[in-house]
């Protein structure tokens, strides 16, 4: 026999059990912060104290990739692609935005959500998709002193006085501190404008780093050595070609500078939930949306397909995450996935786990993952780049393997080439590696309209109009992990690709020098 209160508690306890409240999580996202700028993993230049600390609790994603971009400003796509859950071609503002984004699934499921920060992609899906808001910048890049800023919800602009990665640390501290005794889990993404250019850090680097000499990236070069049809792009004009290392160092530092005021910030905030006592059930996750040359291949921006431009920091701290390093690679939009079953939920249908490796910028670059060999190339005004490193021997992408013995035969491209088209749904189906039946000059094309190349660069092959490789003396390794085979069955070649077809040094074709 029940009494009266065992009664009532036999009925009131499966109604709490059904509604656990789930752990916080704190999203802090940078911009333009390629993999390789974490002390923790690797960076002896670098000073990231409390993401050092952040890695040594959590786990870090070692082979972190964004997908690419359908334009140069690469953040949307990438952003796009987190907060969907969606891969890029699935992701995009027509249809991907419909699907409910992270913090509507997150507010779905009992949490509060909030944002303050860069937010890339329109303001209805803003608007729609958080409850609240602190400081936002609507758009892609701005300056980091004194930037123009819209307040949650409202749209309109106006200059606020301070550093852009203080104020919105500044927001979200707000936010934080304002959680305690709240019954909900909450939501909260910060997206930091840094270290995107402008890089106005010239005090902090000066205070932060000195007269420190700082290894280059690598390879570090003067200006590119093969064309990917993207070279004159805004994000290469920012130091114009050909580049000299003082300048590159110059602008290394400052970026470094950036990311460590970023990562000032950071700390701030996990104190904050520290003191608040809810460091212990919140998982923190840090990310970027896609990486940033920096002078390596003789290139300053994102938009290429070398590992320091796709590759990206991930790191996931909290409850249920073991402190380890996961070296097998992820797409980052497939967080949205993870996060879900983080706390308990089924995945919605819509999200996204690691496919093949198939990467894609525009309708012009592609590289393609077979195990550890990394297959890219471009198309551009002049003719077809093809390259192939050996990424478990060559993380940094120094020895071209095209046009040698180690080149993948072009059967098992092409299959694992159609086997990634068909799994993303690429709606460019004629970009290939393949040059066949076009082998003849072609006439200088905006990239929308580009047409087969004429000809392919072998870059491992000496080419006279380049500048030589000259690497830098104050290059030297990280600590670079490497990356886990990924399968990819043979399939038969798709009957509407042309086969894949190298041409010989005879047909290298000039670099064209960019023009500012
Ligand atoms: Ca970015």
């Amino acid at each position: 026999m029940l009494t009266r209160r065992e009664a009532l508690s036999t009925l009131i306890a499966p109604t709490l059990r059904a509604q656990p409240r789930g752990p916080n999580i704190l999203l802090l996202h940078s911009d333009d912060q390629t993999w390789n700028t974490i002390r923790a993993w690797g960076n002896r230049d670098i000073i990231t104290p409390n993401l050092d600390k952040l890695a040594a609790r959590g786990t870090s994603f070692r082979n972190c990739y964004n997908q690419g971009g359908h334009v140069p400003a690469v953040c949307v796509a990438s952003r796009a692609m987190l907060m969907t859950g969606k891969s890029l071609f699935r992701a995009t503002a027509k249809d991907g935005l419909d699907t409910p984004l992270l913090p509507e699934f997150l507010k779905d499921n009992g949490y509060d959500t909030f944002f303050t920060g860069k937010w890339h992609l329109g303001t209805p899906a803003l608007q729609r998709a958080f409850q609240n808001g602190g400081l936002v910048h609507l758009g892609g890049m701005g300056p980091q002193i004194d930037p123009e800023l819209s307040r949650f919800p409202e749209t309109s602009k106006s200059k606020i006085p301070g550093r852009a990665s203080v104020l919105f640390a500044n927001s979200c501290d707000d936010f934080l501190k304002s959680r305690k005794n709240q019954q909900n889990p909450f939501f909260a993404y910060c997206a930091f404008t840094a270290p995107h250019d402008p890089r106005e850090a010239a005090h902090l680097a000066a205070q932060y780093y000195g007269n420190k000499d700082l290894s280059l990236q690598r390879p570090w070069l003067e200006k590119p050595q093969r064309d990917n049809g993207e070279l004159t792009v805004r994000d290469e004009m920012v130091v114009p070609a050909p580049r000299t290392s003082a300048q590159c160092h110059k602008e290394l530092k400052d970026y470094y500078a950036l990311i460590t005021e970023l990562d000032n910030q950071i700390g701030r905030l996990l104190n904050t939930l520290e003191t608040q006592s809810q460091l212990n059930n919140t998982i923190v996750v840090f990310c970027s949306d896609n990486g940033l040359a920096m002078g390596a291949h003789g290139l300053m921006g994102k938009q290429s397909m070398y590992e320091h431009s796709l590759k990206i920091p991930l790191i996931l701290a909290g409850p249920g995450i073991q402190s380890r390093t996961e070296n097998k690679p992820i797409f980052l939009y497939e967080l949205y996935n993870r996060l879900a079953k983080l706390i308990g939920r089924p995945a919605p249908n819509h999200t996204e786990t690691t496919g093949p490796l198939y990467f894609a910028y525009r309708d012009f670059q592609r590289a393609l993952r077979i195990g550890d060999q990394k297959i890219a190339w471009a198309k551009h005004k002049t003719g077809l780049t093809i390259e192939q490193y050996d990424l478990s021997k060559d993380p940094y992408e120094e020895n071209n393997l095209q046009g040698t013995s180690q080149a993948i035969p072009e059967g098992k491209i092409e299959a694992a080439l159609a086997k990634a088209r068909t799994h993303y749904n690429d709606p460019h189906p004629t970009l290939s590696t393949s040059t066949q039946a076009t082998n003849h000059p072609t006439k200088p094309q905006t990239p929308s309209t580009r047409q087969q190349p004429s000809t392919v660069q072998h870059a491992s092959t000496p080419q006279t109009a380049h500048t030589p490789q000259r690497p830098s003396p104050r290059q030297r390794p990280l600590t670079p992990q490497h990356p886990s085979t990924t399968k990819t069955a043979s399939t038969p070649r798709h009957a509407s690709e042309p086969r894949l077809q190298r041409s010989g040094p005879s047909s290298l074709t000039a670099y064209p020098t960019p023009t500012a």
